[in-house]
Parts: C-alpha cells; structure tokens; sequence
C-alpha cells in the first residue's frame, strides 16, 4: 500500500518496535520446548508490518496443534488464577526479532479457543495500559493475572493474547495450553442459595488428593493430612538411625510451603461464571491487519488507546493516560 521508501522507514522504527507473548510459550516461539528447528522470527512484529503478509490467526501457527510442537505448555486449572507475561527482549534464533518495545502501552485481549483456533472467546480484556507502560520490555515486569473461566471444559485449548497499540498495529501470539477440572461443559449448576462465591468447599471437593499428601524425606516415607497442615506428619522410616520426629517436623514445613503455594495460585473456584463460556465475546482479532481491508476494523490510533466495543465480563481498566476509543468496524 505505500511506497518502497515508506516500507523501509516503517522496517526501521519497527526494529525496536515490538512485544510477544512470553508465557505461555507461543506455538513456534524460542522458549517453547516443543519447538523444533528454527522459530518463528516474526513473533514480536504486528500484522502485515514490514512488508510481510499476515499470516492469519496465531501468526499462522494453528496448523501445528495436533503435532509434537504444539503439545500443550502449560495446564491450568478451570477457576484458577492464572497469568500470561509479554516480552520484548531478543528472539534468541534469527536475526530477525529484533529487540523491541512496549509502545507505551496499547490495549490487549486474552482469549481461549476450544475448536483448534476457529473461534476465540475472550477471557479477559485490558482497556488501556496493556504492555504496562513503566513495565519496560522484560517480561518479569510484564505479568498479567486472569482467572481461567471455572465452566471451561476440561481438554486442550488455544490460549491467545492479542495487543493493539497507539500505532494501530495489531498482534497476536497463541499457545497450546490443556484446561484441567472445572464444572465440565454446559453443566447445569445447582441454584445457589446467594450470589456470593464458594471458595474452598467446592474446590476439595473436586480434588481427587482429599486423602492426604505423601512425600519421601531422608528415606522415610511421610503421610500428611489432606488440605490443611495444622496437623502433624506421620512419617515411616527404614533407617532407626534417622530421627522421625524431626523428619515429620521438616515433612510439615514442606507441606505447608506446598499449600500455601497451591492457595496462593487459585482464586475461588466459582460456582457459576455471571456469563457462561459459550456466550462470552469473541476477540476482536480482524483489526488493523496493515495488509488487509477484508472485514478489519479500525483502531482511532493516537492520541487514543482501543476501546474493545465488546470486553466481555472481565474488564481491567487502564490508568487513564490515555482516552479510549472504540475502532470502526
Ligand atoms: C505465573 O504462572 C506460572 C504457572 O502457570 C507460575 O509458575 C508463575 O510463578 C506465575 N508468575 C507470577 C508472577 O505469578
Ligand atoms: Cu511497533
């Protein structure tokens, strides 16, 4: 659409341009151990930039799902609360990726598709501020939180962030993730008796681990009650050299730590989600595909940051530098 000159310029300020996703590892991505040979050295560019085609949804990488390298990177629980993290540091393979840039922000989507990258709901959505603007290009400083929809049904899925910045530039980065629990497809949930969530009932319950934690210490093998460590170990030892009381001590510490960390992970689970999965929004993903009018919206750009027409039931606000706009359609 523009000239030789202007495509060499938009390469230009693109080389210092960009973010990806991080975690989880993106189909094709470097830090995704699943990927064989060289990765995908357009990651961290938006669509249609550079004069490179855009490549369709998750960068063109969907068509790896039932292989080797799109084997899922991570597992999440329905209801958890889960995090993504974006990055801008250097694509270790080619030389394409180059180191990039946050943009100041931008206004992004997380989403899951549960039909192999047909059709993406949103998760949740960041009006403003997505990268963060102070956050820099190290993706420790660039942790979003989510909570995985509790309806979710068990089974592998395509998790997808999308980012559309002040430049009208558009990304998206998918990974192969595997949804673990959660109340199961379309499952009628009893009427609650009031609104208000029910944290850990509801989780213990759907925990097949209720009868207690095991763990080998010091070649002793030690029992620890389930889902509560304000009892003791019970610790059996093959050695009479070792002492098991402070074994079942070191036991308790360490099972502690694990609970702790386990609550510290998942939100309460809730018993109904206020929208259900399936009637949740689709990403905007048809937008600002530099090479594309086919069905794209349009982001206002500068000095206005996206506001998604569409957010869906979990919206996080920005902080306000910046007016939201809605694209037009
Ligand atoms: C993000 O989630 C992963 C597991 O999915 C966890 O290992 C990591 O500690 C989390 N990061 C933060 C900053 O919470
Ligand atoms: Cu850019």
């Amino acid at each position: 659409m523009y000239g030789k000159g202007l495509a060499l310029l938009a390469l230009v300020t693109a080389a210092q341009a960009h973010m990806h996703l991080f975690f989880p590892p993106t189909l094709k991505g470097d830090n995704n151990p699943f990927t064989k040979g060289d990765a995908d050295p357009l990651l961290n560019y938006p669509y249609g930039c550079c004069g490179k085609p855009s490549p369709g949804p998750c960068k063109g990488h969907l068509g790896l799902l039932d292989t080797d390298e799109g084997k899922p990177v991570v597992t999440w629980q329905a209801g958890q609360k889960a995090n993504f993290s974006l990055s801008g540091l250097q694509i270790n393979t080619p030389t394409e990726n180059p180191y990039g840039g946050n943009h100041f922000g931008g206004s992004c989507q997380v989403g899951l598709s549960l039909d192999k990258g047909k059709t993406f709901k949103v998760v949740s959505t960041w009006q403003g501020n997505c990268p963060l603007r102070e956050g820099g290009e190290d993706p420790a400083n660039q942790v979003f939180d989510f909570v995985v929809p509790a309806d979710v049904p068990a089974g592998n899925a395509v998790f997808a962030w999308t980012w559309v910045n002040r430049e009208k530039e558009f990304n998206m980065n998918c990974a192969s993730v595997a949804i673990a629990g959660g109340n199961g497809e379309n499952q009628q949930q009893p009427a609650a008796s009031s609104s208000a969530p029910a944290p850990s009932k509801t989780q213990s319950a759907q925990h097949p681990e209720s009868t207690g934690a095991q763990y080998t210490l010091k070649s002793c093998t030690c029992e620890c009650p389930s889902q509560t460590y304000t009892d003791s170990c019970q610790c059996t030892c093959e050695s009479p050299a070792v002492s098991r009381r402070l074994v079942e001590r070191e036991a308790l510490t360490l099972h502690k730590r694990r609970l702790q960390h386990a609550e510290k992970m998942k939100a309460p689970v809730r018993r109904t989600e206020a929208v259900a999965f399936k009637s949740r929004p689709d990403m905007l993903i048809n937008i600002d595909w530099k090479d594309k009018e086919d069905g794209q919206c349009h982001s206002a750009g500068s000095p206005y940051e996206l506001k998604f027409p569409d957010p869906g039931p979990t919206v996080v606000q920005g902080d306000g530098e910046y007016q939201l706009k809605e694209p037009t359609c």
